[in-house]
């Protein structure tokens, strides 16, 4: 086992050993040895540029507005102006499922592009743009139009809030506004996420005051459902009596973001893409949040507890506890089967700003040890489970928001910070938002890699052999070809659900069939493994 021969500080220098001595130092920053343990903790720098030259995971800031907060609401044409590869690469990628019922309205299977030209490059685009709009609204007299820009149309400065303006005017019937979410602004698709919240707050919350019945009103804030996990989390929270007024933003309607103001609590999922309209919904209207996560059974059950405890009351209580009693059964028979052949696996987990965190728990359902874990782009609190309150400045009429978008500068951090340093903060008149965080959720002496990169997840899987490794579609061939099974936790392969009970069951299933399969011991042909034939060439 290569575990025994590599400890974590030899692994970590044999990743930076290639690296020019600049590179490797800025990257040195961006991995860190987990000490589990407060005060121990050592820095790490998270939210920062990508060095140029590397092959990054991430993507791009078009990607995580238009494909990622805007892609899975169904009755909403998505426009984007641009390249047509801009829209053809954000188009059903993701695997955010909907169910639009047989009158429902569903644009989602569409591919809406402005299809930029070169002359469009020279000459502006905008008349394309409003030309584009009016054909969508002439087609479907959609309730709203969004408008998406991309790299090109920040360049040569299309007005595309402008365009939007005026047809939205000139329509009368149909709320059209746009997103300034070219895809070279930040340093990720977490720049866009913060961009396409706003816009939504700005342009649909708040929109429709008609009160929906119901018991228990919540948002799901973060939910995207991908596979399918959406529709499992609507089936708990049915059986549980809970009302989901809106969900930000699988399988998600105009109606429902309009109305969202309305409910009683925000439950904040992925917590990275969809924070910012938790907080200006907690300033504006008084709405709380607080963090679930769906992924895993146990973690499943948890956040059904504490969404119940915040209402208070008996009833749900109750119910709860009798669904959580309902459903755990079938998970716990499943675990008794599958976990002997999983104990004591490894797994490494690199995905975007909460999967890495959130699926550590059904490994951990699975006794699987997660080795290595990062994000793509999360920030601090991602890592760190802390969140210092923006201080934001909303105008209740105009609905400006203070303008939130900017990156900020390379910042370092303790992933934890001890009790004396919380103190200080507090002092200091800091506010915080606590929950879960990566870092203290992972074993010491467990590596937590920020933007990983593919030389680096190879070098990785060279020296610690996990016999799982968990990541995107551009990772998946590579460590493939390595002879490591491979599972997407962005688009689940072709599976899914994986979120709540019967998802968690699923996912131990295909975990199971995953690192247990013997095709991997065939990776090598039998001359490779015992070679009988040696000899030289003739010229030797
Ligand atoms: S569905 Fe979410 S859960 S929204 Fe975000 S941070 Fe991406 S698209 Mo890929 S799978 Fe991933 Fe998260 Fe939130 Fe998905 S871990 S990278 S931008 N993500
Ligand atoms: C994105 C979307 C993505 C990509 C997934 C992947 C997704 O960032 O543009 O690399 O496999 O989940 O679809 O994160």
């Amino acid at each position: 086992n290569k575990l025994v021969q590599w400890g974590p500080a030899e692994v970590k220098s044999a990743l930076l050993e290639k690296y020019p001595p600049k590179v490797g130092r800025k990257r040195a920053k961006q991995i860190m040895i987990n000490e589990a343990l407060q005060n121990e903790t050592p820095e790490l720098t998270a939210n920062v540029r990508t060095i140029p030259g590397i092959i990054t995971m991430r993507g791009c800031t078009y990607a995580g507005c238009k494909g990622v907060i805007m892609g899975p609401t169904r009755d909403i044409v998505n426009l984007v102006h641009g390249p047509i590869g801009c829209s053809f690469y954000a188009w059903l990628t993701r695997r955010n499922q909907t169910d639009a019922g047989p009158t429902g309205e569903n644009y989602m299977n569409y591919c809406f592009s402005t299809d930029m030209q070169e002359q469009d490059i020279i000459f502006g685009g905008e008349k394309k743009l409003a030309q584009a709009i009016q054909e969508a609204y002439d087609l479907f007299h959609p309730k709203s139009i969004a408008v998406f820009a991309t790299c090109p149309v920040g360049l040569i400065g299309d007005d595309i809030h402008t365009v939007s303006k005026n047809m939205k005017e000139k329509f009368g019937d149909c709320n059209v506004y746009a997103f300034s979410c070219e895809g070279y602004k930040g340093v990720s698709q977490s720049a866009g996420h913060h961009i396409a919240n706003n816009q939504v707050f700005r342009h649909l919350v708040g929109q429709n005051d008609e009160v929906k019945p119901g018991k228990y009103k919540i948002n799901l804030l973060g939910e995207y459902n991908i596979g399918g996990d959406g529709f499992e989390i609507d089936r708990i929270f049915k059986k549980c009596g809970i009302t989901c007024i809106s969900t930000f933003s699988g399988n998600s309607t105009y109606d429902q973001f309009a109305s969202s103001h309305t409910a009683d609590l925000n439950a904040v999922m992925c917590h990275r893409s969809i924070n910012y309209v938790a907080d200006m919904m907690e300033t504006k209207y008084g709405i709380p949040w607080v963090k679930v996560n769906f992924i895993g059974a146990k973690a499943t059950a948890k956040s059904l507890r504490k969404i119940a405890e915040y209402f208070g009351e008996k009833e749900l209580i109750d119910t709860v506890e009798k669904v959580i009693a309902e459903e755990m059964p079938g998970v716990e028979a499943a675990l008794a089967e599958i976990t002997p052949r999983t104990e004591n696996k490894t797994v490494m987990m690199f995905v975007g700003g909460s999967r890495a965190h959130h699926y550590k728990e059904l490994f951990d359902e699975l006794k699987m040890k997660t080795i290595s874990a990062g994000y793509e782009f999360g920030h601090e609190d991602d890592y760190e489970g802390r969140q210092v309150l923006p201080n934001i400045k909303l105008d209740a009429d105009s609905r400006n928001i203070e303008e939130l978008e900017v990156e900020p500068d390379e910042t370092r951090f303790k992933p934890r910070k001890s009790d004396k340093e919380m103190k200080a903060l507090d002092k200091a008149g800091y506010k915080f938002k606590q929950y879960d965080g990566l870092a203290a959720d992972m074993d010491k002496g467990t590596l937590i890699i920020d933007d990983l990169n593919q030389y680096e997840a190879e070098k990785l899987v060279e020296l610690m052999k996990p016999d799982l490794f968990c990541a995107g579609i551009k990772e998946k061939y590579s460590i493939q070809k390595l002879g490591v099974p491979m599972k997407q936790l962005h688009s689940y392969d072709s599976g899914g659900p994986y979120a709540g009970f019967l998802g968690a069951v699923n996912f131990y299933q295909e975990i199971d069939r995953l690192v247990n399969s013997k095709v991997w011991g065939y990776m090598k042909a039998p001359w490779q493994k015992n070679p009988q034939l040696s000899g030289s060439f003739a010229w030797e």
